[in-house]
């Protein structure tokens, strides 16, 4: 039976990565980090048929533990802090959890399970600024946030402990993808969880920022079939997993508020907090090497994505 680790294992990739594995026949490991409430609502579910390990992003030795004990053949370093609004609160920590940790990782496999493949979960936030379009494989970087930028610093060193080390180490560059086990402060989530809020009459109005930013926005059950893939490959390399289709947040808003059956209009309201010091304006990406070498396909469109999230929204609120 093939094992696999997953850091960020209560996270939405996470969940969906542990359920996918767990119907392949894999033996499932995952790290969680100790916290004085245990909320795994997203694996409660799976909770019998996987192995947990407390372990924290910043404490080598306890990665190690978690990976000696697990004896993957797999390692997913999804554990992240991911969202990018508080990475300019959060910069220095940021950098810890979501650019630095990936070396500590790397070092805990290169000493642990060396033969392992590793998967690093790389970010569309590392193009930022737009200089091309698509973006693909082979754009260059220029992030516009502090998580951007940690993002750019964990696909190098994973690309340079492949190179170093002879480790298969594979960077997937995954653009946004959503689901109704998305956190809640992410827009497309902010977006559904309103308007089925709205419905149900437990809130009147959805206050958001930049409603003309353009995202190219998929399914989370989607992108961790890629993950899986990237690391059954024969070789190790870098992936842009992405539709190829970009949408504004105000299209998200009209699609959302059609679902529930509400007019948007009556019910957002801009509210300047939540525009960011830096944006970024335009990422839609090119997923054709995915396609060719892996046989990935995005299997939902924008809209299924938003209209599914907004009946999930709906039923989880009585609506
Ligand atoms: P989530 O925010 O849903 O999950 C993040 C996970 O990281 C959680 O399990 C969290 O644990 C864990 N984590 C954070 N800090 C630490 C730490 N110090 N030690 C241990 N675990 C920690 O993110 P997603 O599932 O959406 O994303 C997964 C990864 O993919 C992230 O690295 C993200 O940056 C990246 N990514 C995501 C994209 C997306 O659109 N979703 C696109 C491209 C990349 P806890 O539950 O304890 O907070
Ligand atoms: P993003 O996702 O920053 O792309 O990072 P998010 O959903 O937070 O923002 C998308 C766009 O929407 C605009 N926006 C708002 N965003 C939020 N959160 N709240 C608002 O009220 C709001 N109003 C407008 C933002 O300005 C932005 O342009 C996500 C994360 O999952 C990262 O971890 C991941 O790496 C990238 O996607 C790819």
């Amino acid at each position: 039976m093939p094992s696999a680790l997953i850091t960020g294992i209560t996270g939405q990739d996470g969940s969906y990565l542990a359920e996918l594995l767990l119907e392949k026949g894999y033996d499932v490991h995952g790290l969680v980090r100790r916290a004085s409430t245990e909320k795994f609502e997203r694996i409660d579910h799976l909770k019998d048929r996987i192995t947990l390990h407390q372990a924290d992003l910043l404490d080598e030795r306890s990665l190690r533990d978690a990976l000696r004990a697990a004896k993957p053949d797999e390692v997913y370093n999804l554990a992240a802090m991911s969202f990018v609004a508080v990475s300019w609160i959060q910069p220095t920590l940021t950098a810890e959890f979501t650019g630095v940790s990936v070396t500590r990782m790397l070092e805990a496999v290169r000493e642990t399970c060396p033969e392992a493949r590793f998967y690093q979960a790389s970010s569309s936030e590392m193009f930022g600024k737009v200089l091309e379009t698509p973006q693909t494989e082979t754009t260059p970087f220029y992030p516009r946030s502090p998580y951007g930028v940690a993002k750019v610093y964990g696909h190098h060193i994973t690309v340079n402990y492949r190179e170093s080390y002879d480790m298969f180490a594979t960077s997937g560059i995954l653009f946004n993808h959503e689901s109704p086990r998305r956190g809640l402060e992410f827009v497309t989530r902010k977006i559904t969880w309103h308007a089925a809020a709205i419905k149900a009459g437990k809130r009147d109005e959805l206050a958001l920022g930049n409603l003309d930013a353009k995202r190219d926005w998929g399914f989370a059950k989607d992108y961790v079939e890629a993950m899986w893939l990237m690391l059954q490959h024969d070789k190790p390399d870098d992936f842009v997993i992405a539709t190829g289709e970009t949408n504004t947040v105000r299209k998200c808003v009209e699609v959302a508020f059609d679902e529930a059956g509400l007019d948007w209009e009556k019910h957002v309201r801009l509210d300047p907090a939540f525009l960011r010091p830096a944006e970024v304006d335009l990422l839609v990406g090119d997923p054709a090497k995915a396609k060719q070498e892996l046989g990935w396909e995005p299997k939902t469109s924008f809209e299924e994505l938003i209209r599914l999230m907004v009946r999930s929204d709906l039923e989880l609120l009585g609506a």
